[in-house]
């Protein structure tokens, strides 16, 4: 028997016992970088490579044209135990090129080096002009059954499982930029449907900059980095973006929620998805009505504090990636409720006044009722960054019957734009066929030949009207699920260059979203503007923009000014008379704490027995928890993930102390006095930055013990949202009430009214 081609049996027997041994020695947080621990010596026995980590998933494999091909997902991975070139010859060295002599020079002739050496300098691809810098995962979708009436896509239909892909990204910065700065977050789905893929590719944020698509190139070259220096990455923190914001005022709106908390999400986990555009649906007697998808998470809406995030930006770039994959290796799977907001069909386009083609609008839920239709979770992690999240291609022209567009001038560009986009992105025309693209529904188009074709198309008459192919491809007839234009009638118009006037009120709902938010909401909101608009070097734009924020809010226009140091200007249109919307508050209710991360500062002293019932209490809340301790290691046979020298208070949603722990044998107590901690106070000041940091960050905080002990001198004990008890998990039964709310907002009376 070949080595490199086991029988099957061997090889399952290899993979069980491999699986047995990932599912012994995988640590219980998540993060493993492999699906089996390392051994310190190289290995030297040849074997199959490793299965995936068990929460990792792969596109299905079916065929370019869609069909099931029954092989495993990991039938697209690497085969075989040994290193071959591409076409699949074995080889016994690739560490030394072919020379004549050791001391060379190197043979043209070497084959595998130019091999090797080629494909690696054509490894890189052009990065996505927006929305770079993303994460996707796997998932399923499952209708409710609740849209039948108004839409036809069978995947909405009552207990109908649709696979889906998501990619969540930011808009402006490059593809190694850093996760949690203040931005538009992108929420793309794939939904894999039999009647074809349906793409809904949203926000974040209900809308959008701009009006009309013709104005996209203008707003992204103003959002991105200046084009002489080219910083600053993925900011709008700078001139081109608000000198440009400020003249179109178009994108008021938009930009009040980039500067909310919606601009900075504690986790994608955490988010709204909207699909911006009023779509059309209809339903199988060719009835329509217009529809606004909206995606409702679990685990509510929630934000980083704008510090955080900053901090986040240099101790964790990669925050909401690691956040997104730690959620779903731990088994806490993201779930969203798809909704839709449903308005007649009427020749306006207009619902309670607001213009449903205008994407700089909402209609607010309590006018129009989020009405659930299906449920996605998210299960499954790439097994290929690549191949996956990279390549995934998406269009807001992927429509399956059932779902129609609009003649929303925004939409109606980006159909252009996302096919053309991917030609060059994904070198040609072919995209659909690469793993990840592949419909899972029949292809048979007529589609032929380009760069990187993977089908086999056999036949003749890959054209229509013919006989020499039978005929075949045929147009589906009526009942046989095909898409249909809805037939909308034109109003007969000049052909202008043109806004409809209703476009025109720029002002109204970005006062709206103002007047809909609690205290703290709106002080994060004057802290956001300031900060921005003080990044700005010229003081005509930030004149600017304050002209615009008098024409929102005379308070907010006057609390940015005095932190920019101007004068604030009178409004210079009439203030909108708006009803606030309840709904756009993320603040005043509770959610599941899924996936929360616990960060419990542990040493030798600790009551240990009591931190083995505390950890086993956080894991069976569904939560992670995080040990920190003066050394890595482990600390009574229990492993510690972060020591006072790794861990930030960022990447903890609440802090246990359970010991007051004295400086660590690597502390450096003057250098590392970050907090103001004195030298004499007998705590690693590191420690006291952690808790200094979450104090500031409103976050839960807890101790028992010498930590308990801790808070009480420090002064915190008593204070809102601080815990102390007799054991760990009586703290951490407090803690967690507290982190349903997300955060103790109440420690910090908001300054702004
Ligand atoms: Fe996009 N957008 N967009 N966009 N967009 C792209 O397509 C574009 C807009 C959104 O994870 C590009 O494949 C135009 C609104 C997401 O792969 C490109 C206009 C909304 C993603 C493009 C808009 C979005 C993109 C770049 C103005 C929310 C990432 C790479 C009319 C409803 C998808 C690509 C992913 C990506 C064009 C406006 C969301 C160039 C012309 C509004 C989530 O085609």
């Amino acid at each position: 028997m070949e080595s490199s081609k086991p029988a099957k049996a061997v090889r399952n027997v290899v993979e069980a016992a491999a699986e047995k041994v990932a599912d012994a020695l995988t640590p219980d947080v998540p993060g493993a970088p492999g699906s089996a621990p390392p051994t310190v010596e190289e290995p030297t026995t040849p074997r199959e490579p490793l299965p995936p980590k068990k929460e990792q998933g792969a596109p299905e494999t079916r065929t370019p044209t869609g069909a099931k091909t029954g092989a495993p997902t990991t039938a697209n991975g690497q085969q075989g135990a040994f290193l071959t070139t591409a076409q699949g010859a074995r080889l016994r060295d690739t560490d030394h090129s072919l020379k004549a002599g050791p001391r060379g020079p190197v043979l043209l002739q070497d084959h595998h080096l130019r091999e090797k050496i080629t494909h690696f300098d054509h490894e890189r691809i052009p990065e996505r002009v927006v929305h770079a810098r993303g994460a996707g995962a796997h998932g399923v979708f499952v209708g409710y059954g609740t849209a039948e009436e108004i839409t036809k896509a069978g995947f909405l239909r009552k207990g109908r499982e649709t696979p889906v892909f998501v990619r969540f990204s930011t808009v402006l910065g490059s593809r190694g930029s850093a996760d949690t700065v203040r931005d538009t977050r992108g929420f793309a789905t794939k939904f894999y449907t039999d009647e074809g893929t349906f793409d809904l590719v949203g926000n974040n944020i209900p809308v959008f900059f701009i009006q009309d698509a013709i104005k996209f190139p203008d707003i992204i070259h103003a959002g991105k980095p200046h084009p002489d220096r080219e910083i600053p990455q993925a900011q709008s923190a700078h001139d081109t973006f608000w000198d440009f914001v400020s003249l179109h005022t178009e994108a008021q709106h938009h930009t009040m929620w980039n500067m909310s908390d919606r601009g900075i999400p504690r986790s994608y986990r955490m988010m709204e998805g909207f699909g911006v555009h009023t779509f059309r649906l209809v339903n199988e007697s060719g009835e329509t009505v217009l529809a606004k998808f909206h995606w409702k998470p679990k685990l509510g809406v929630h934000s980083l504090t704008w510090e955080e995030a900053q901090l986040l930006g240099g101790v964790d770039p990669d925050f909401h990636r690691r956040d997104l994959y730690d959620a779903i290796e731990a088994g806490a799977f993201p779930e969203w409720e798809l909704g839709i907001q449903v308005f007649p069909d009427t020749p306006e386009e207009t619902f309670a006044g607001i213009d449903l083609l205008d994407p700089t609008k909402i209609v607010p839920e309590e006018l129009a009722p989020v009405q659930p239709v299906g449920r996605l979770t998210l299960d499954r992690t790439p097994t290929n960054f690549f191949a996956e999240t990279e390549q995934v291609a998406f269009h807001v022209g992927h429509l399956p019957p059932g779902i129609d567009v609009t003649n929303d001038p925004l939409l109606q560009g980006r159909l252009f734009s996302y096919l053309d986009t991917q030609i060059t992105r994904l070198a040609g025309p072919n995209f659909p066929q690469i793993p990840i693209n592949r419909p899972h529904a029949p292809v048979n188009d007529m589609l032929r030949d380009g760069f990187h074709q993977q089908a086999v198309h056999a036949g003749v008459a890959p054209y229509r009207p013919n006989s020499l192919d039978g005929g075949n491809p045929f147009p589906a007839g009526d009942g046989e699920h095909a898409f249909v234009d809805v037939p909308v009638r034109v109003a007969e118009a000049p052909k202008v260059r043109a806004n409809p006037a209703s476009f025109d009120d720029h002002y109204s709902q970005a006062r709206l979203f103002w007047q809909s938010m609690s205290p703290v909401e709106k002080e994060h909101i004057v802290r956001a503007y300031t900060f921005e608009l003080g990044k700005c070097y010229h003081q005509a734009i930030k004149e600017r923009q304050l002209r615009c924020l008098a024409n929102i809010d005379p308070t907010l226009c006057a609390q940015v000014a005095v932190g920019l140091g101007l004068p604030a200007p009178e409004p210079t249109e009439p203030l909108a008379e708006t009803t606030p919307s309840p709904a756009l508050s993320q603040v005043g209710r509770e959610w599941p704490t899924d996936g929360r991360v616990v960060g419990i500062v542990v040493d030798a002293d600790s009551d240990l027995d009591g931190i083995g019932q505390l950890r086993a209490a956080v894991f069976a809340a569904g939560m992670v928890p995080l040990l920190v301790a003066p050394h890595g290691g482990t600390i009574a046979d229990v492993p510690v993930q972060r020591t006072f020298a790794t861990a930030r208070s960022v990447e903890f949603d609440a802090l246990l102390l359970a010991t007051a722990p004295p400086p660590a044998p690597d502390a450096v107590p003057a250098r590392d006095a970050k907090a103001g901690a004195a030298e004499s106070v007998p705590v690693d000041s590191r420690v006291l930055l952690l808790l200094d940091e979450c104090w500031r960050h409103a976050k839960a905080i807890g101790g028992w013990g010498a930590g308990g002990e801790l808070l009480r001198r420090s002064g915190m004990s008593g204070s809102p949202g601080v815990v102390t008890g007799d054991s760990g998990v009586d703290v951490f039964t407090g803690v967690r009430r507290l982190l349903a709310a997300h955060r103790v907002w109440e420690r910090f009376p908001a300054s702004v009214g």
